[in-house]
């Protein structure tokens, strides 16, 4: 059949079929885009011709789109996707930050930005970047470092083995990220003779990995000889809906659990060996177990500074590490046994070679008194309802408010270390901070995506003041696609959580206020959302439960106290203060800093 090279690359990724378990599904859901001269004559008529195949949102900045695609993908648990098209030029490199952040956070993004005219013949085009060195460099090599695939498609016929290499990555456990195939705008309109095998249903399984059966043996035996192990559950688990198999574990073994931002919901928070939040935002429960484990298995996590606490929270002389990971590349973290492998099929495989082996009582007592001592201070932190409103207070009116399988959504600021800390879970896809790249401005578009994967879900987005300024405009797609969104604007005046961390290393806060009389809610009112302005924990809550009725985009905006954060429990992060400087603050927090870089391991 004879297709251009756009329409035959829309009537491929439309035919796509992804499949785990038995159980399959359509792997797109759809294309987000914003057209210019580098795509609206290839793809953007592709689309045109055939609105049936494709679902077509149009959005308003190509960054936030392709946030939109994360949270949709994150939510499916990587079983689905959506494609991103843009122009050339900066639409193209718009999409660069929202392709990091895909590939930090292991979640499949399909982007495919315009490229300048493979011909060379209008050279420079509009937008074209010229290296006098270079004829191949454009600015789409930007996106190389951030893609776990890229290709140039600069022939129509090289769409195939672009789009198959695409999909094998795209569906990859292990390699999963952004995916990057740029197409200059005349390939995009030239036609070829495409076989129809091409454009046939495909259906990509989705394995389950089982582990070195020498590794597992190792595991076991290391986790049999533990005497104060601690699980510690990353994303993995939740991609691999593992949590049902991570429970039966704990329960058999008595072996407590600490999550990280991505694997949060791996237990319901009232679960005995939930000792919730693990690391530089964690809880005094994990970090205290932590700190004395003598075996730590790590789950499908990447280790971030955040869990390790900057390789601090683990301070046992002894400690050593089991990972189960897809990735190699984090199995083999921390010197770790390593099992390269699905968490679901090796958790199921570890119970079976712990048959009869548990931790002993008093550990487990200890873990299950420390996890109810962390939920009594959770309950005192969403006490607090003095104005100006506490943040811990916000949250608490926002988790009463939800139901088990409603979604919380952010991304940066004060905000995710507290959620991650205070949040009371109750469904494995109920947590959603994206602390992979802690982007600003990925919040209002990361509940798109997550309502268009879940929409029999509830999707509550909390952002600061700071991140709703970076990236207000999607708000208008969501009103546009009448997709449901409760947006909880806190608004404390400024960068808080940079604010305190500047104060922590002497610079008392240097840039981080908003000092302008700025009404933010007007803006989101003036964008299509229905505002409401909430004062108090009373009229927030009356606010949160007017919205559950409603329908389309809700914004309730509440100043808080940018003074008043929740704590650090027996933690540490590592920032490096200046080593010389004329100011004494800077100078005693730099004495504080040598002293608590001792404590970083190596974990050779
Ligand atoms: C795109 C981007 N730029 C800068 C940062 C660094 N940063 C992290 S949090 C933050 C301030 C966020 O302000 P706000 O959304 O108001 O939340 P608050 O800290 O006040 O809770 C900044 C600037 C970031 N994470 N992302
Ligand atoms: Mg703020």
């Amino acid at each position: 059949m004879r297709l251009t090279a756009a329409q035959a690359l829309m009537r491929f990724l439309s035919a796509q079929v992804v499949e785990r378990d038995g159980e399959s599904r359509r792997f797109f859901g759809g294309c987000f885009g914003i057209f210019g001269h580098g795509n609206v004559a290839g793809i953007g008529q592709a689309l045109y011709e055939r609105p049936d195949q494709l679902r077509f949102i149009p959005a308003r900045n190509e960054q936030s789109m392709v946030h939109a695609a994360v949270g949709y993908a994150r939510q499916l648990n990587r079983l689905g996707a959506f494609v991103c098209t843009s122009s050339i030029g900066p639409g193209a490199t718009n999409m660069v930050t929202g392709a990091a952040l895909a590939t930090v956070n292991r979640l499949p993004v399909l982007l495919v930005p315009g490229d300048v005219f493979a011909s060379r013949i209008p050279d420079p085009v509009l937008q074209q970047l010229e290296v006098p060195a270079r004829g191949d460099v454009s600015v789409n090599d930007c996106f190389i470092p951030v893609s776990r695939y890229f290709d140039r498609i600069e022939r129509p016929e090289q769409v195939i083995p672009a789009a198959l290499a695409a999909m094998r990555t795209l569906t990859s456990p292990a390699e999963t990220g952004a995916v990057t195939l740029a197409f200059p705008q005349d390939v995009q309109a030239e036609a070829f003779d495409v076989p129809d095998e091409f454009l046939e249903e495909r259906v990509w399984h989705v394995p389950r990995q089982l582990p070195d059966a020498a590794a597992l043996r190792a595991a076991a035996a290391a986790i049999r000889g533990a005497r104060r192990p601690l699980v510690v559950a990353g994303g993995g688990v939740v991609y691999s809906e593992a949590t049902e198999a991570l429970r039966a574990l704990c329960e058999q073994t008595g072996i407590p659990v600490g999550e990280t931002q991505a694997g949060k919901g791996s237990l319901p928070y009232d679960h005995p060996s939930n000792l919730g939040a693990v690391g530089a935002t964690g809880t005094f429960a994990a970090n205290r177990i932590a700190a004395e484990a003598d075996l730590v298995i790590g789950i499908g996590t990447r280790y971030s500074d955040f869990t390790t606490a900057s390789k601090t929270a683990f301070r046992n002389p002894d400690v050593s590490f089991v990972n189960i990971n897809v990735a190699e590349l984090d199995a083999a973290k921390h010197t770790a046994i390593a099992l390269v492998a699905d968490a679901r099929a090796t958790l199921e495989q570890l119970g079976d070679a712990l048959h009869g082996w548990s931790v002993g009582d008093e550990y487990r007592a200890e873990c299950a008194r420390l996890a109810g001592e962390w939920d009594d201070e959770v309950t005192r932190l969403y006490a607090l309802d003095e104005a100006p409103l506490a943040q811990s207070a916000v949250i608490g009116a926002v988790n009463a408010a939800a139901r088990p399988q409603d979604v919380v959504v952010c991304a940066a600021g004060s905000m995710p270390g507290d959620l991650h800390k205070l949040w009371r879970t109750r469904d494995p896809k109920g947590y959603h901070v994206e602390y992979g790249y802690s982007c600003m401005g990925y919040e209002i578009s990361g509940g798109i995506g997550v309502k268009l994967a879940a929409p029999e879900r509830d999707v509550y987005v909390l952002v600061g003041d700071g991140s709703y300024l970076m990236l207000p405009g999607e708000l208008v797609t969501a009103v546009e696609q009448d997709v449901k969104l409760t947006i909880v604007l806190v608004d404390n005046r400024g960068y808080a959580s940079i604010g305190s961390l500047s104060r922590s290393l002497g610079t008392d806060g240097f840039g981080t206020a908003l000092n302008a009389e700025v009404d933010l809610a007007a803006n989101a009112a003036s964008l299509g959302a229905h505002v409401v302005r909430a004062e108090s924990i009373a009229e927030l809550r009356d606010a949160l439960e007017a919205a559950k009725g409603g329908a389309g985009v809700t914004v309730i905006a509440v100043a808080t106290d940018r003074a008043r954060g929740v704590p650090s429990y027996e933690s540490w992060w590592d920032v490096p203060v200046a080593e010389v400087s004329e100011a004494a603050t800077v100078r005693a927090a730099r004495e504080e800093y040598e002293h608590a870089k001792l404590a970083e391991r190596r974990f050779l």
